[in-house]
């Protein structure tokens, strides 16, 4: 990728609505016309859509279904949430990524790939992350926070990415607490949350983010394609990635802020009405050890309250839920 890529998708991307001359873009760089045109020849070619007209210029027709530094961080140009963008082709996990670039650097980031090759769930299990299907995000983030917070964080971020998820969909977007988000009962969206602590204050909160963006029901292996969806599978319209970033990103901001601000009581009823898992048999995994009950409340601190087969009532931080 030439060293002007970047900068010419991101000029032709904030001048999407117009054409514009080759001479404008080779003056905004300070490169001559020709460097310009080759730069355009490459971007077409690697699957851009650009238009170009003698004597108009050129216009980018369509978003690209890849990532772009350049347009990814001319959109979140005004977002507080993180000062650092990096954007991958493939990589094992952006939640490896974000490990290695957090060391020696006290910045916030954003960590994005169009492909993860070994995406990874909690405990281990295995992220489905085709290329250029779905959103692969780590979110590096400081709060000047305990540790004990991470189960609150949890729950303010499962908001934010429901509340994005929404509104790209008329269906019901939920969340399955506490970790993943859901459409008419199957999985869209899963994410988990790691830190790196100090003492007793957390360095860095790693958010690690999967969103189902364009599948269709095909591009699901049989393990799971009975129980994913994507958002496209409920809009009439395909997902334009840098659209859905831009709203993810702003409402996860929102829900940080009211994370560091206000209790989880503040959100409770909200959270618990975006819920899927009341009145309903479901069984629990918690420490190696399952059980069937009944979820039934979720107390002021963000815990589960589960009623078991045998009318025990246990309190739940985190467990796997399977509905
Ligand atoms: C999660 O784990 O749901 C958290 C997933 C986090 C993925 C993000 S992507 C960016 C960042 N980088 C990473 O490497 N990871 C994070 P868990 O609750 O353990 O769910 C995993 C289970 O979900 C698997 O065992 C499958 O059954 C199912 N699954 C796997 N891929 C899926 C997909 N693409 N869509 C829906 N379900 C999937």
């Amino acid at each position: 990728m030439s060293k002007y890529s970047q900068d010419v998708i991101r000029i032709l991307y904030k001048h999407q609505s117009e054409y514009i001359s080759g001479q404008y873009i080779a003056d905004q760089l300070n490169i001559s016309r020709a460097a310009v045109k080759k730069v355009i020849d490459q971007l077409k070619k690697d699957g851009c859509k650009i238009d170009s007209i003698n004597h108009k210029g050129h216009q980018l027709n369509e978003l690209p279904d890849c990532w772009y530094q350049g347009i990814v961080a001319y959109i979140l140009k005004d977002s507080q949430l993180a000062s650092e963008i990096k954007v991958f082709e493939s990589v094992a996990s952006t939640q490896t990524i974000a490990k290695q670039e957090l060391v020696g650097n006290s910045a916030s980031m954003i960590i994005l790939s169009d492909e993860q090759t070994q995406g990874r769930g909690r405990f281990n299990r295995n992220w489905a992350s085709s290329k250029g299907k779905g959103l692969w995000m780590s979110l590096v983030l400081r709060p000047n926070v305990p540790f004990s917070m991470i189960p609150k964080f949890n729950l303010f971020a499962a908001l934010g990415i429901r509340d994005a998820i929404q509104s790209f969909t008329n269906d019901k977007v939920e969340i399955k607490w506490p970790n993943d988000v859901y459409i008419a009962d199957k999985k869209v969206c899963g994410f988990l949350t790691e830190m790196i602590a100090n003492y007793d204050s957390i360095d860095a909160i790693i958010c690690g983010i999967g969103i189902n963006l364009n599948h269709e029901d095909s591009d699901f292996s049989d393990e799971i394609k009975h129980s994913a969806t994507s958002v496209g599978l409920h809009s009439d319209t395909k997902i334009n990635r840098y659209t859905f970033l831009e709203a993810l990103i702003s409402s996860i901001e929102k829900r940080y802020t009211q994370f560091l601000t206000q209790p989880f009581a503040e959100i409770r009823n909200e959270y618990i009405q975006a819920s899927n898992i009341w009145q309903r048999q479901l069984r629990f995994t918690e420490n190696n050890t399952q059980f069937i009950g009944e979820a039934i409340d979720i107390d002021r601190d963000g815990f589960l309250i589960v009623k078991d087969e045998n009318n025990e009532v246990r309190r739940l931080i985190s467990a796997d839920i399977d509905i």
